[in-house]
């Protein structure tokens, strides 16, 4: 049983019971109970695993039902929500209109392993908005997509070298979970095991943000690398944009030596801007991965580019590619309404409620003298506790993470959820109006106070 101590000024409406000198106990026994059912059966106790709050200490919460930003777990206990669901709930939760095509959808069927024309209107809408796009592949997660698009790269250089940034997360494919050697621009390490040497020696692993590093590994062996693969705006070290020319320069680095460049959008994709952080930065990769988003909190992936990078992909092409549900019928209606209703008004609207958290936690941060920077772009933020602006992975790892799991704790007993880890992005969404982004900063405020 939790014992919290909160004033009554940051108190989010919340089913505590009050046990005088302003101590409230917050009941989360069935989630403790389920978590231990759990653990019995699901490897952690979950099914992916930044959910089981190892990064941050406590029971996870087992939701029950979300409606809007609001989550309700099985205990009756409400939270502000800024997981959504990793990035896909842009509209909010349990949006009406969505759910309402997926039930049409489901009346017709659930999969039917052969196509319909829900995948050709989800398709045509992703190119036009992203008209780096000529043809696109559907798959089930962003890692079957960044798999799938480094093959695909591979495959069209004929070479088999792949540069990824430290910090920059790919899903969990055997090429993405590498780690770096010593010094800049290294050959990678296997980083987890099960991983082999023989993947790991495809990957260099270069630094955000510094482009003298992508520069020493093409300088070592232009003629052998077939990709550089990164997040336009990195979201998996907590958010950190690239700095002026960065892409730029990848671009150019990429173009000049037949290399093909990957944009990982899966969490950026019409997150950060109605065309992604392609459309917001105005440069075009080779090949663009997407997810989160596009299914509308269905299971997806895609990866698309120009039409002649994409005919080499089966059955068009020699390189295969393939999977059971892709292009289902449920996660094609889901996303096509999804992005159906992210229109310019969507993006203005996500953009108030954006900056009006970015502002409100950075007058926080400033009224409380706290060691604290916010970074954000488009309606995806992280509050870093750390003294300096956070550039690349080592930035990020230098901030105080112990502080982040206690502030976690202390936001999820006042009611607001964050992401359970320091190096994750929050995520705003439509239904996030001023009360609860002010209550959001209110609770800000009261724990940097009074929460050491
Ligand atoms: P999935 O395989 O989880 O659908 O996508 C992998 C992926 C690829 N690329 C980027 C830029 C991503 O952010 C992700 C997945 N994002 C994480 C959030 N940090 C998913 C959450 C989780 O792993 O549980």
């Amino acid at each position: 049983m939790n014992v919290i101590r909160v004033s009554f000024s940051s108190l989010i409406p919340h089913p505590y019971l009050e046990t005088g000198w302003n101590t409230f106990q917050v009941n989360i026994y069935e989630s403790e109970t389920l978590f231990d059912r759990a653990r019995k059966v699901l490897v952690g106790g979950v099914n992916s695993p930044v959910r089981a709050f190892h990064a941050v200490g406590g029971t996870p919460r087992f939701i029950k039902h979300a409606k809007g930003c609001m989550l309700t777990d099985v205990d009756g206990l409400n939270y502000i929500d800024y997981i959504g669901s990793w990035g896909p709930m842009i509209l909010g939760h349990a949006h009406p209109d969505v759910l309402n095509a997926l039930k049409n959808a489901a009346d017709n069927g659930t999969s039917y392993g052969a196509p319909c024309e829900a995948e050709i209107e989800l398709a045509e809408e992703i190119i036009h908005r992203m008209p780096s796009i000529e043809k696109i592949r559907f798959v089930n997660s962003g890692t079957e997509a960044t798999m799938s698009a480094v093959r695909l790269a591979r495959a069209a250089t004929g070479r088999d070298v792949i540069v990824k940034f430290a910090g920059c997360y790919h899903g969990h494919a055997d090429s993405f979970l590498i780690q770096a050697g010593s010094g800049i621009a290294t050959f990678g390490l296997p980083d987890s095991p099960g991983v082999t040497s023989g993947s790991a020696r495809d990957t260099r692993i270069a630094r955000f943000n510094d482009f003298s590093s992508v520069e020493a590994v093409f300088n070592n062996e232009k003629d052998r690398i077939a990709a550089v693969i990164v997040e336009p705006v990195a979201g998996n070290m907590g958010v950190v944009p690239t700095e002026d020319g960065f892409l730029e320069g990848l671009r150019e680095i990429c173009t000049h030596n037949g290399t093909l460049l990957i944009f990982d959008e899966v969490m950026t994709g019409f997150r950060v801007s109605k065309g992604g952080a392609q459309e917001l930065f105005g440069v075009n990769p080779d090949i663009t991965t997407l997810g989160k988003i596009i299914g509308g909190g269905l299971p997806v992936g895609a990866y698309g580019g120009r039409a002649d990078l994409m005919s080499m992909i089966a059955p068009e092409g020699p390189v295969y590619q393939a999977g059971t549900l892709s292009g289902n019928p449920l996660a094609m209606a889901a996303g096509f309404k999804t992005l159906q209703l992210l229109n310019e008004d969507a993006y203005d609207n996500l953009e108030i409620s954006s900056r009006r958290l970015e502002e409100g936690l950075n007058q926080a941060i400033s009224e409380t003298g706290t060691t604290a920077v916010v970074q954000r772009i488009g309606s995806m933020l992280t509050l870093f506790f750390s003294s300096n602006p956070v550039r690349n992975m080592d930035d990020a790892v230098n901030a105080d993470h112990e502080r982040f799991g206690r502030f976690f704790n202390a936001m999820l007993d006042r009611g607001v959820h964050l992401p359970p880890s320091g190096y994750e992005a929050w995520f705003i969404s439509l239904t996030h109006g001023e009360e609860v982004i002010d209550r959001t900063i209110s609770a800000v405020k009261d724990i940097i106070l009074n929460v050491p």
